[in-house]
């Protein structure tokens, strides 16, 4: 051990946490989330968003940006509410936009640079009653917001993020019917994708419009598809389809503007163009694909996990969530490297309750970074999904991805072991040894190499 080395990240690397509005501040009650959670059978077991985490209880946030301060870490990602600031179409709320500066204003503070997702599965009910993101003016009306967000937050946000995950949106919005507005449909999914790349698009330019220097990006979550049995021409022929509809088409289309089948015609779109000043990955796992014709609606490809590898928690129909693959996530930065963009992964972590896995998971994810910046990946930050637990979407309070336990009753916080390993590595800015030895010494070797 002796002769190991730290395995050092960049000077500047931005180390934080990232969180979503409706997930952490309470009582967000006027959008499609908090209608949906009240009808049974859309969340697990009935639970809803109710308090949350307390964010918007003025002293709620703050408190827990003291938390992620005293953790070392040195930026924050969170979202704005799009229903809290327009609270009905074209009328914003003067005491929204004071408590959302306040809340800045409180990470300015702490030392924590701010990116701030500008929408992150919520709409408001006004917006939702008029179709939401199938209606081909959601785009204006999402310029809208942005130009008025960005003019009256601009000074205080370091990183724009213009919408978390539109793949997720559609596919789980409005082919699984997952979540909001339950949609199973064949078609839906491709035009409300198609939808949200163009007002990414438009909302890059509104905000670069009031600040040329604007650092403007995206969060996609890439979820590589491997095919189940490599030798297997159909797995592999379904694992590369359903990575270009759910990946490729709008890492492409971001970059080149082109907005290919099954999205548009492959027409250009001249405001897509080049239209991130950097990339944001949300990573969590890989899917095994295997050609099945009895699953027709998943294009013929029946997706799981390996049946072999460590899992983290089970959802709440008991399967598993997501299998650990840091080395996925280092091949999927290496392939990233030529966008010769920066890129911060936005988002990354696993349920973990009782915290048996959370320690080894940042640490094996945090050194498969590492590697892939050695070998030229622009890697600049990273956030753990998430600081506190909060609500889980249509898993309600089921599956808990915080380094902080929250006991909904009391709002009580509970740092988990975890909190430590992740402190430990934001503060020396490297993976140490010590940290190592310490909290997964059985992945030692794999981190450090024979020395
Ligand atoms: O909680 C979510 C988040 O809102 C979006 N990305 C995935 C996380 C974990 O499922």
């Amino acid at each position: 051990m002796t002769h190991v080395t730290a395995r050092h990240f960049p000077a500047g690397f931005l180390w934080g946490t990232a969180t979503a509005a409706h997930q952490v501040e309470g009582n967000n009650r006027n959008n499609q989330w908090w209608a949906w959670e009240q009808i049974p059978g859309h969340i697990h077991q009935n639970q809803r968003s109710g308090l949350a985490c307390n964010w918007w209880t003025p002293g709620g946030a703050e408190a827990d940006l003291d938390r992620a301060q005293a953790l070392g870490q040195n930026a924050h990602r969170l979202s704005v509410e799009w229903s809290r600031l327009e609270p009905s179409a074209g009328v914003f709320d003067p005491a929204a936009f004071a408590r959302y500066r306040e809340i800045l204003t409180a990470l300015r503070a702490r030392g924590l640079s701010a990116m701030v997702t500008l929408h992150h599965f919520t709409n408001p009910l006004w917006f939702e009653a008029q179709g939401a993101w199938l209606n081909p003016r959601s785009v204006a009306l999402f310029q809208r917001f942005v130009e008025r967000v960005a003019g009256e937050l601009g000074d205080l946000v370091d990183l724009w993020c213009t919408i978390n995950e539109p793949n997720v949106v559609a596919t789980l919005g409005y082919l699984v019917g997952e979540f909001p507005p339950g949609q199973r449909s064949p078609l839906a999914p491709f035009r409300v994708t198609r939808n949200l790349l163009l007002a990414h698009a438009a909302a890059y330019h509104a905000i670069h419009r009031q600040d040329s220097q604007a650092q403007v990006g995206l969060a996609l979550q890439l979820r590589p598809f491997v095919p189940a049995r490599p030798t297997a021409r159909l797995d592999r022929w379904v694992a590369r389809m359903q990575d270009y509809l759910f990946n490729q088409s709008l890492l492409t289309a971001i970059r080149d503007g082109v907005l290919r089948p099954p999205l548009g015609l492959g027409e250009t779109v001249p405001a897509l163009v080049d239209s991130s000043d950097f990339l944001g990955i949300n990573f969590y796992t890989r899917e095994l694909v295997h050609f099945d014709l009895r699953v027709p609606g998943d294009l013929f490809g029946r997706r799981s996990f390996s049946p072999t590898g460590e899992m983290s928690d089970l959802t709440s129909s008991g399967a598993p969530y997501s299998e650990c693959v840091p080395d996925s996530l280092e091949q999927l930065l290496r392939q990233l490297t030529p966008c010769g963009k920066p890129i911060y992964i936005t988002e990354c972590g696993l349920p973990d309750a009782d915290d048996n896995q959370r320690p080894r998971f940042l640490i094996t994810h945090l050194a498969a970074v590492q590697r892939a910046i050695q070998a030229g990946a622009p890697v600049e930050g990273f956030f753990h999904w998430t600081l506190v637990d909060n609500f889980e979407w249509a898993e309600g309070w089921h599956l808990r991805f915080g380094l902080i336990e929250l006991d909904t009753a009391t709002q009580a916080r509970q740092p988990r072991a975890s909190a430590q390993t992740y402190a430990d590595i934001c503060r020396t800015n490297a993976i140490t040894p010590a940290v190592v030895q310490r909290d997964a010494p059985e992945v030692f070797r794999q981190t450090f190499g024979e020395a």
